[in-house]
């Protein structure tokens, strides 16, 4: 009869906690955050427009304003995270040893990585799908021209069994030409000695825009072959920590459907919009549910932008990438991105 008292107990203070709007404990992750005034979050060692090093060694790219995003929201600071770059294989074991508190790097959300690792995929940032490169003199304009041909990809990557499976479901007779590190696919398909390259359509487009000598001698085809939502992860056990960090994601995108910008953000204190007021935090206290403060959301929009800025200056039409908005964007604008609601 004890487990059933205590469960009722738990149940009570939770109930409890709600009715009176009392903070959430704050979990064992966001402790250690605070404890080391640091975030330690697992990047790629380099995929250009996602996370990559600037010229003064400074990370940017898309996942890297998730890291800073969320440092602000907790630390009060983007600034202070510590950034481990990790390839593919390296990123799994990296977040269940705990060596990171976050993985936010161009991880696709799959059944078997979500029962079978001891992680959680928190939301998604950038939904993509495989495709593969081909050298423009080749004139393949077609995944199903392929026939017979070498591919470069990554170990410990989903592309590999993408590729098997398309291969097999085509009669292609694709042959997988398999690398530990980026940069050795990259040296090999760039040097010619496979005959296309298969990863995210996203990556192929930072590995033409930002690794090939002319980006025009290169072409993505246009068949998408499976399904790449992408997003950062964090370790089970510690559900305060998955709140939070699902939350950033998902506010940095309520943020951009009710037009609060890295520019309007403190302007739009005076908002008398209820919703605005929410991530602004001029209104209703969201932060403290989460076992943080009212202003989490204004200083994570202040350090990055909301969703579509970052989206814009890492990836977007006006970036290296060029890569359209396309099912990235807005619900409201005929995209798959939409967050619950802050509220
Ligand atoms: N989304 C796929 C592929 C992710 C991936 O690792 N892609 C490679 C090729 S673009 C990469 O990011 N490599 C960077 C690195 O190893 O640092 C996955 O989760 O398995």
């Amino acid at each position: 009869m004890k487990r059933p008292f205590i469960q009722l107990s738990t149940l009570a203070l939770a109930a409890a906690a709600t009715l009176l709007g009392l903070p959430a404990h704050a979990g064992k992750t966001l402790d250690g955050i605070k404890a080391r005034g640091q975030l330690v979050c697992g990047v790629n060692t380099g995929v250009a427009g996602f996370s990559a090093t600037d010229s003064k060694g400074k990370w940017t790219g898309l996942d890297v304003d998730i890291c800073r995003a969320t440092a602000a929201a907790v630390l009060g600071d983007s600034e202070k995270v510590k950034y481990v770059a990790l390839n593919a294989q390296q990123r799994f074991t990296a977040l269940q040893s705990g060596e990171i508190d976050l993985l936010s790097r161009n991880t696709t959300f799959t059944l078997t990585r979500d029962a079978s690792l001891g992680l959680h995929t928190t939301a998604v940032t950038y939904y993509d799908g495989q495709a593969f490169m081909v050298p423009a003199k080749s004139k393949i304009r077609s995944a199903k021209q392929l026939k017979g041909f070498t591919v470069c990809v990554q170990a410990g990557t989903t592309t590999e069994k993408n590729m098997t499976d398309y291969s097999r479901s085509n009669d292609l007779k694709l042959k997988p030409v398999v690398f530990d590190k980026l940069e050795a696919a990259n040296g090999a398909y760039l040097a010619g000695r496979c005959q296309a390259y298969s990863t995210d359509a996203s990556g192929l487009a930072s590995i033409r825009a930002k690794e090939a000598k002319n980006p025009a001698d290169h072409v993505i085809l246009p068949e998408l072959i499976s399904k790449e939502p992408l997003g950062p992860m964090v370790r089970r056990g510690d559900d305060e920590w998955f709140a939070i960090v699902k939350w950033v994601v998902y506010g940095l995108l309520e943020a951009e459907e009710y037009g609060v910008t890295q520019a309007n953000v403190d302007k739009l204190k005076t908002s008398t919009d209820p919703a605005v007021q929410r991530i602004v935090g001029s209104g209703e206290d969201m932060g403290k549910l989460l076992g943080l403060d009212r202003e989490w959301l204004a200083r994570a929009i202040r350090a990055t932008g909301n969703y579509g800025e970052i989206f814009e200056r890492n990836v977007g039409t006006g970036s290296p990438l060029k890569l359209p908005r396309g099912a990235n964007n807005l619900w409201s604008k005929g995209g798959l991105m939409y967050a619950p609601p802050i509220r």
